[in-house]
């Protein structure tokens, strides 16, 4: 394999899709070595089948606005590869949603999901339809819309959907709703559900936590085992993801020193409180998009407008907002401010200049699909609850959810450990997904 050639060929097919290029590159150039020793791979094409999605699906979603007046907006789902399980993957409701940020997402996807150790196959979908500023009536309406269409190519043992950025649980029961109405089948084809409908306990926060213990387990590799109690955190975002991350580290004696949004950037030099934590969950739920009033609440707190969260001085950053939100500049910043560690929680929130620059200073860095994996592992587990027709405890939850990451940090260290001592969780995360998924796909043949 050849990674360059195998580019050249999809950028000239797919000359726009600039953030799947991107993700396909990433994972191509770490996988290049081990996949070379493979001349079985090699013979099947592997690579060549495994950078192209199954099938996409794109469909028209139209809906009534609270003003009576019509609105259209486009609804796809890209199933990208089922080789080891179900297709399973968020659905993202915003309006940067397009074919290249699907393919992205849902090729990321298939290596996180084989990550998990669990058996799930990799999708993705959503609308360019904007959350922002909508009632819930129109909410509503959408989602029903949306559902209309997608019911017919989804099923618990298909393909299983799920929340992603615009899609929380308010979302999911929408769309389960409907669904339900449709095919008078109640089977847990959406996880993130609520908990009086087949969810699972620990699902909301379930991103961030995994994140957090994922980065416990970074620590615990340093040289003096590091622990992250007391180390300042910073991380940008202030949705789901953010809030779980925020909430865990807190809990367990870090202090998080900065959240941001489109806005700007709150600096917290005093850390977090159950009232602040609380209050992010408020401030997502407005839908408004803004962090701005956070600190217009708690004055210990400062708004910093227009600013990244990478300007605060912290020992570990945690990415948690969106993808490419940190660029090479900014990666240089916090290293020059004295951060140490990186864990990625955004799917592909680096740019890869910002990962080429933390491991060029031998800084820790770990990727969103090792470090996101929590949250469609807890999905995993909530597929398996609804499956058996029983709801497990939170502490089993956890205790599983635990496992799991331990279980990925560890493939990680397998196959990114260079003979330096320093662990390329990048390599590491992309062969140990990919190596799984490859061997799945040789031995079900041409297909
Ligand atoms: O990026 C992700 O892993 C998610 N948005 C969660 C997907 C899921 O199926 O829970």
């Amino acid at each position: 394999m050849k990674t360059e050639q195998i580019m050249a060929k999809l950028q000239a097919k797919y000359p726009t899709e600039k953030e799947y290029l991107q993700a396909v590159r990433e994972v191509l150039e770490s996988i290049e070595d081990v996949y070379n020793q493979h001349p079985e791979f090699e013979a099947a094409k592997i690579v060549e089948r495994i950078v192209e999605p199954d099938r996409i699906f794109t469909f028209r979603v139209t809906w009534v606005d609270d003003n009576g007046e019509i609105q259209t907006n486009t609804g796809y789902r890209v199933q990208f590869n089922n080789a080891i399980g179900p297709y399973k993957g968020g659905l993202r409701f915003h309006p940067s949603v397009n074919p290249s940020i699907l393919k992205f997402l849902g090729f990321e996807q298939t290596f996180k999901n084989s990550l998990t150790t669990l058996p799930m196959g990799g999708g993705k979908g959503g609308s360019d339809f904007n959350p922002k500023g909508k009632s819930d009536a129109e909410i509503m309406r959408f989602c029903q819309a949306f559902m209309l269409e997608l019911w017919r190519n989804i099923g618990p043992d298909m393909d299983v959907p799920a929340g992603d950025i615009g899609v929380g649980g308010r979302e999911i029961g929408y769309l389960n709703g409907m669904y339900k109405k449709l095919t008078r089948e109640h089977h847990g084809v959406l996880t993130g559900k609520g908990l009086q409908f087949g969810g699972s306990l620990i699902r909301p926060e379930a991103t961030g936590f995994g994140a957090v213990y994922f980065v416990q387990h970074m620590l615990h590799t340093h040289k003096d085992n590091l622990d992250i109690k007391g180390k300042t955190v910073a991380i940008s975002g202030f949705g789901n993801v953010a809030w779980g991350a925020a909430t865990k580290a807190t809990q367990l004696g870090a202090k998080v020193v900065a959240i941001s949004g489109p806005d700007g950037c709150i600096y917290n030099p005093e850390g977090m409180t159950q009232e602040k934590l609380d209050y992010m969950l408020e401030l997502r739920a407005s839908n408004n998009d803004v962090v701005a009033p956070f600190a217009e609440k708690f004055p210990d707190a400062q708004f910093i407008p227009g600013k990244k969260a990478w300007t605060v001085k912290c020992d570990i950053a945690m990415p948690c907002a969106f993808q490419n939100e940190m660029s090479a500049e900014d990666a240089q910043m916090l290293i020059d401010n004295g951060t140490w560690l990186c864990a990625e929680v955004s799917n592909m929130g680096c740019q890869p200049g910002a990962i080429e620059t933390f491991q060029k200073a031998g800084i820790m860095f770990a990727p969103g699909k090792a470090v996101n994996a929590g949250g469609v592992a807890t999905s995993g587990l909530e597929m398996t609850q609804n499956a058996m027709h029983i709801s497990w405890t939170a502490k089993e939850v956890d205790e599983k959810l635990h496992t799991i990451m331990s279980s990925i940090h560890e493939a990680c260290v397998k196959y990114g450990k260079q003979p330096d001592g320093y662990i390329n969780y990048v390599k590491g995360a992309n062969v140990a997904g990919f190596m799984k998924v490859a061997e799945a796909m040789l031995a079900q043949g041409i297909i």
